[in-house]
């Protein structure tokens, strides 16, 4: 059964003010038992309109728990979607305020650039390659709301998938430049000790995969990803916590290096 549209608004403002005061919450499923993953999305689609009401525009979106390393560090055994917006976005040079989150963490990831709409039902690999304009490495600062990052599939949805900011690298490069999409590897570098490696099949096998993935989930939304918009196509390794003094960095083979330091 699905939640009143009351009960929908209602968890959509307490996300809301979770994610603006950065002040955890218990995971929603402790007091809507019942939840669904269908409900986390109404609340997830409930909680978007309040960003745009506040002036922010949509700039793309996001794959979540995509790779089997997210999916084990956070015991959920499938992928989520959200979005992202302007506001959002972190120049790379720029500072995070650590304080301005809950307990914030960060991921390497493929941003696709897309030159073209993607279907909204039935999205293939291939129509994903043929729509992209070109693709960089990126670092998704993520941030559960839910205390001690413990949460459910439905409340993380509702959570929107947990984003919280994200820095895209200068330099974009076409897929067909690039060697080897799915074996392309990452390090992720923090104060100078490499955390963890990876390769871009952790990402569903293809990050390219990942984002016809979203495009089917977002058009189940009935949203659709345009032309212009951003895709981050999901964490390759397991995602790791940041202090104020910590840099970050991203080393991608052939895409590049992006990085971003905490204050
Ligand atoms: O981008 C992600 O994979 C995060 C999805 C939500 C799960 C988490 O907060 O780790
Ligand atoms: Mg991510």
């Amino acid at each position: 059964m699905s939640l009143p549209s009351a009960t929908v608004r209602e968890l959509a403002d307490h996300v809301l003010r979770a994610q603006l005061d950065a002040a955890p919450i218990p995971m929603l499923t402790n007091s809507h038992g019942a939840l669904s993953v269908d409900d986390g999305y109404a609340v997830q689609n409930a909680l978007r309109q309040r960003y745009l009401d506040a002036g922010h525009r949509l700039f793309g979106w996001k794959a979540g728990l995509t790779s089997r390393a997210k999916m084990r560090q956070m015991g959920v055994d499938q992928p989520s979607v959200g979005f992202i917006t302007d506001r959002m976005s972190v120049p790379q040079g720029t500072a995070v305020r650590v304080a301005d989150h809950v307990h914030p963490r960060v991921e390497c990831e493929i941003a696709f650039v897309l030159a073209r709409d993607l279907p909204t039902d039935g999205c293939t690999t291939d129509d994903v390659l043929s729509a992209t304009a070109f693709v960089v490495p990126a670092i998704e600062i993520i941030d559960s709301r839910f205390e001690n990052f413990r949460f459910d599939l439905p409340s993380v949805i509702a959570d929107n998938s947990s984003s919280a900011r994200f820095v895209l690298g200068g330099n974009g490069r076409r897929l067909d430049s690039i060697s080897s999409r799915t074996t392309l590897g990452v390090a992720l570098v923090k104060n100078g000790e490499v955390m963890a490696t990876g390769a871009s099949a952790a990402v569903l096998g293809d990050p390219a995969a990942s984002v016809a993935l979203v495009a089917n989930l977002v058009g189940a939304l009935g949203c659709r990803i345009e032309a212009g918009m951003t895709v981050l196509s999901g964490g390759i390794t397991a995602a790791f916590a940041v202090q104020p003094g910590d840099v970050v960095s991203a080393r991608f083979q052939e895409l590049g290096v992006v990085d971003v330091r905490f204050t």
